[in-house]
């Protein structure tokens, strides 16, 4: 069977020109401009952008928090309906078990079977023991090239220390592991939730007050540093400061592979957000915390100058229900914040629109970098031929608001509720099968597959 796309402008890393492209089966069989051949499809884009696929380097379904677990895989058709047809969720490693045995058993439980997109896996490290190091150089040829550990959540059981993280570091390296942080400072972070809860500060507006800029900016500097000892390449999660920036830009400057993402929410909410009213705070409860204004604006201009090599979503859905655990200690509201639905069209309303990221850059952030940090570029995050056929066809025509009714996140409340939206995903294809049409989600259950990642990321690209 071969679908031809006709006549969009595909976008691609470097430019944009109008032009054809062939499926066939699966795969891209052909891109290019007033392609002649046969098919047995044709679609007609004209005005429309022709874009890869996303792919979500950052997303938690189906995981345990505090205590709650979020919504789960079943409710991935809402990453397709926005463009992501590949996630990469985070798997917690379970006390006494392998690296790898952990990501076979959730795989079992919770995705294969039921995920609506592609997806992929990151490990993270919760019990440190020499042999959870050892399990490190197993992951690649399991397909999972990359390794987490959380800085930040002291008294959790996933939280790691620097001697952790260093291990990690040194194991990794010759593997091809790109080791991921969370970087923030444990200890800082209880210092001053401890003080707030003592002077009776219990709402979600504490959360971000007790997690300031210098928490993330101070374990950025100090997981770089770690890097550095342990000569390996690291990837820095979820960066949201101005002083995280400057931490990667400048070892990037000393010639040090270091890398880092930022996520949709850090570019388009501030803290004020937490401080709405009759709990709706709760909703922005995600860390790190969501900054000032200024801080949004850094982010975008780090988009710009290459400092951030990726944006995610962090996607974790929490229902209200959920949320309520903190009514009364806002440490105890699970944190995060749904949205991956919303990453590329939130990107291309308030970023491209907006005259903050051109298209190019856009493509490279949301899915040519994620596929190459984590060893998928071999299938995705191209428009070429012999990649996957994933393929989103995006009318830039449409004009709305972003409302409830219209989501798939499966939960009672979107966090981007009445934001502008220019544009949409009017049909989605993944692996040459349409999944969204005329801006409807048409797949099914299942149709998701597990993609094998290949070791030596990005982040070891500057290592020789
Ligand atoms: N931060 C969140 O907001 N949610 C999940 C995990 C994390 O680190
Ligand atoms: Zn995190
Ligand atoms: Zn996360
Ligand atoms: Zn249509």
């Amino acid at each position: 069977m071969k679908t031809l796309i006709k006549n969009g402008i595909i976008v691609t890393t470097e430019n944009e020109y109008k032009g054809d492209i062939l499926i066939e089966g699966t795969k891209i069989e052909a891109v290019g401009r007033n392609l002649r051949v046969e098919a047995d499809k044709i679609i007609e884009a004209e005005g429309m952008y022709i874009l890869p696929g996303g792919v979500d380097q950052h997303a938690h379904f189906s995981f345990e928090f505090m205590g709650e677990r979020t919504k789960g895989f079943e409710t991935t058709n809402a990453a397709a309906l926005g463009g992501t047809t590949t996630v990469i969720e985070f798997v917690n490693q379970e006390q006494g078990k392998g690296l790898v045995e952990t990501v076979e058993a959730y795989r079992k439980e919770w995705v294969d079977g039921i995920s609506m997109v592609d997806y992929s896996f990151h490990p993270v490290i919760t019990d440190p023991t020499p042999e959870t190091f050892k399990d490190i150089k197993n992951l690649p040829e399991a397909g999972y090239p990359t390794v987490k550990l959380f800085m930040a959540y002291k008294g959790q059981f996933f939280h790691s220390d620097d001697e952790a993280v260093t291990n990690a570091l040194l194991e990794a390296k010759d593997a091809g592991v790109t080791v991921m942080v969370h970087a923030e400072n444990a200890d800082l972070i209880e210092l001053m939730q401890k003080k707030a809860i003592a002077d009776g500060n219990t709402d979600p507006y504490y959360h971000a007050l007790t997690r300031p800029p210098i928490v993330e900016t101070e374990a950025t500097e100090r997981a770089i540093n770690l890097a550095r000892f342990a000569g390996a390449p690291i990837y820095i999660v979820h960066v949201t400061t101005e002083g995280a920036v400057n931490a990667i830009k400048k070892a990037k400057e000393e010639g040090l592979p270091v890398y880092g993402e930022t996520c949709t929410q850090y570019l388009l909410f501030d803290k004020e957000y937490l401080a709405k009213e009759d709990f709706e705070g709760s909703k922005y409860v995600c860390s790190p915390a969501l900054r000032d204004k200024k801080d949004q604006d850094y982010l975008w201009k780090s988009l710009r100058d290459g400092s951030i090599n990726a944006v995610s979503s962090d996607h974790c859905g929490f229902t209200t229900e959920q949320k309520k655990m903190g009514i009364d200690d806002f440490r105890k509201i699970p944190n995060g914040t749904p949205g991956l639905e919303n990453r590329l069209p939130m990107l291309w309303t308030h970023g491209v629109e907006a005259g903050k990221i051109t298209r190019s850059e856009l493509v490279d952030y949301y899915s040519t970098m994620p596929a190459k940090n984590n060893g998928l570029d071999h299938r995705k995050g191209h428009l070429a031929p012999g990649y996957d056929a994933d393929i989103v066809i995006y009318n830039p025509n449409v004009k709305k608001k972003v409302t409830l009714e219209d989501s798939l996140n499966g939960l009672d409340y979107t966090a981007y509720e009445g934001f502008d939206q220019i544009g949409e995903c009017d049909a989605v294809f993944l692996r040459g099968t349409p999944v969204v049409k005329d801006g409807k989600y048409i797949g099914e259950k299942g149709q998701g597959a597990f993609i094998k990642g290949t070791a030596f990321g990005t982040a070891f690209s500057r290592r020789n």
